[in-house]
C-alpha cells in the first residue's frame, strides 16, 4: 500500500493533465472560431437572418464572384451613418442631383471596391410626380451607394389618364427590368417615400420584407397589423411564386393587402426591421387625380385565393410606348388600353 500511492497519484494527475490539455486545446478551437465569426459580422444580432439569406444569395451569384478578384462586401456597409436629417431644397434640380452622383450611370451603380452581396432593382410606379421623383432620387442614389449595394433604379411611368394602376406598374417593371439583368431582389417603392436611417438594408430577405414600419404621418407606427404598403421587398423567386401582383387594382387602395395574402397563401412570414430603423419620411400630397379610392377593393381582397394563378405575372398587358435610360433613372412608360 506504502509504496501504491505515490504511483496511484501519478496516474491520477496524468489523467487530470490529459484532460486539461483537452479542455485547452477545444476552448482555443472554439475561441478562435468566435473571433473569426465576430469579426466578419459586427453587431449584426437583428440583422441574423438576412446574413443566412445574403450568404445563401452570394453563393448562389457564385460565378460573378469567382470571375472577379474582389472581395464580397460586409453585409453592413462601413459608409453606413444611421438616421440623417432629410433636407427638401425647393429649388434643387436635376443637374445637381447628377454632379452629386458621379458614378451612377443610366440608373445604375456597383460598388468599385467589393463585390455586391445582392443584385437590387428598385421599382418605382409613377405619374405626374416630377418633384417627388426628384427629392426621392437626390437621397436615394447616395444612400443605396453608403450600402454598397449593386443596383439600377426603374421608374414606370403611366401615360395618358386612364385610372392609375400602381400594382400593374410594378408587375411591368418586374418583367422588364429583367430583360436588362437578373435581378436577385425588387424593391417596390413608392415615390413619396424617403428612408430617415441607412440602416434599413435595401437587400432582400429569407422571408418578403416590409420596410415602412413607421413614417412621419403617422407617428412613426405600423398602421395596422399585416400593413405591406409603401416599400417592400421580395426575391426574384418570391415575387415569381406568388405571381406578382394582381393586375386588376384601379385607383387608390387594396393591392398592398393583395400581395400580402398571396404571401401568406404561399406560407411566407413578413419581416420587418426594427422600428427604429424602418423610419421614412412621406412627401405631403393630396389624393391624385385618376387614383380615386377603389370601391371594388374589399371584393377583389375576398378572392384572392381563387385567382391569385391567373391574375399576375403571367396575365399583365401592357402596351410598352417607350424604355429610355436617363443619366439617374431608367424610364419605362406604358400605358393599359387594352381589354385585359
Ligand atoms: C398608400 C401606400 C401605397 C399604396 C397606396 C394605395 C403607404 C406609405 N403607401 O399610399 O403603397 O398601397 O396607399 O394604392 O402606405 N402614384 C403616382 N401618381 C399618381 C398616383 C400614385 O405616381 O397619380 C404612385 C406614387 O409612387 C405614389 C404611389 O403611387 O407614392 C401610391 O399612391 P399615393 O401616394 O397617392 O397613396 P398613399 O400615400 O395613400
Ligand atoms: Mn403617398
Amino acid at each position: 500500500m506504502g509504496i501504491n500511492f505515490p504511483l496511484q497519484l501519478s496516474y491520477k494527475f496524468r489523467l487530470l493533465l490529459l484532460f486539461a490539455l483537452c479542455m485547452m486545446v477545444i476552448g482555443w478551437v472554439t475561441s478562435s472560431y468566435l473571433v473569426a465569426a465576430f469579426q466578419e459580422i459586427p453587431k449584426v444580432k437583428i440583422f441574423n437572418r438576412t446574413i443566412i439569406w445574403t450568404t445563401e444569395l452570394a453563393s448562389s451569384n457564385k460565378a460573378s464572384m469567382t470571375k472577379s478578384k474582389l472581395k464580397k462586401c460586409p453585409l453592413l456597409s462601413p459608409h453606413l451613418r444611421g438616421t440623417r436629417k432629410l433636407i427638401f431644397k425647393s429649388d434643387l434640380t436635376w443637374g445637381e442631383v447628377q454632379t452629386e452622383n458621379p458614378k451612377v450611370q443610366k440608373g445604375r451603380y456597383h460598388p468599385e471596391d467589393c463585390m455586391a452581396l445582392q443584385r437590387v432593382a428598385i421599382l418605382i410606379p409613377h405619374r405626374n410626380r416630377e418633384k417627388h421623383l426628384l427629392y426621392l432620387l437626390k437621397h436615394l442614389h447616395p444612400f443605396l451607394q453608403r450600402q454598397q449595394v449593386d443596383y439600377g433604379i426603374y421608374v414606370i411611368h403611366q401615360a395618358g389618364d386612364d385610372k392609375f394602376n400602381r400594382a400593374r406598374l410594378l408587375n411591368v417593371g418586374y418583367l422588364e427590368a429583367l430583360k436588362e439583368e437578373n435581378w436577385d431582389c425588387f424593391i417596390f417603392h413608392d415615390v413619396d417615400l424617403i428612408p430617415e436611417n441607412d440602416l434599413n438594408l435595401y437587400m432582400c430577405d429569407v422571408h418578403p420584407k416590409h420596410l415602412v414600419v413607421g413614417r412621419n404621418s403617422t407617428g412613426y407606427r405600423l398602421r395596422y397589423k399585416g400593413y405591406f404598403g409603401g416599400v417592400s421587398a421580395l426575391t426574384r423567386d418570391q415575387f415569381y411564386m406568388v405571381n406578382g401582383f394582381s393586375n386588376n387594382y384601379w385607383g387608390w387602395g387594396g393591392e398592398d393587402d393583395d400581395l400580402r395574402i398571396r404571401v401568406e397563401i404561399h406560407g411566407m412570414k413578413i419581416s420587418r426591421p426594427p422600428p427604429s430603423i424602418g423610419k421614412y419620411t412621406m412627401i405631403f400630397h393630396t389624393r391624385d387625380k385618376g387614383n380615386e379610392e377603389n370601391s371594388e377593393r374589399m371584393k377583389l381582397l375576398k378572392q384572392v385565393s381563387r385567382v391569385w394563378q391567373t391574375d399576375g405575372l403571367n396575365s399583365c398587358y401592357y402596351n410598352l410606348l417607350s424604355v429610355k435610360h436617363n443619366p439617374l433613372y431608367i424610364n419605362i412608360t406604358v400605358n393599359f388600353h387594352v381589354t385585359s
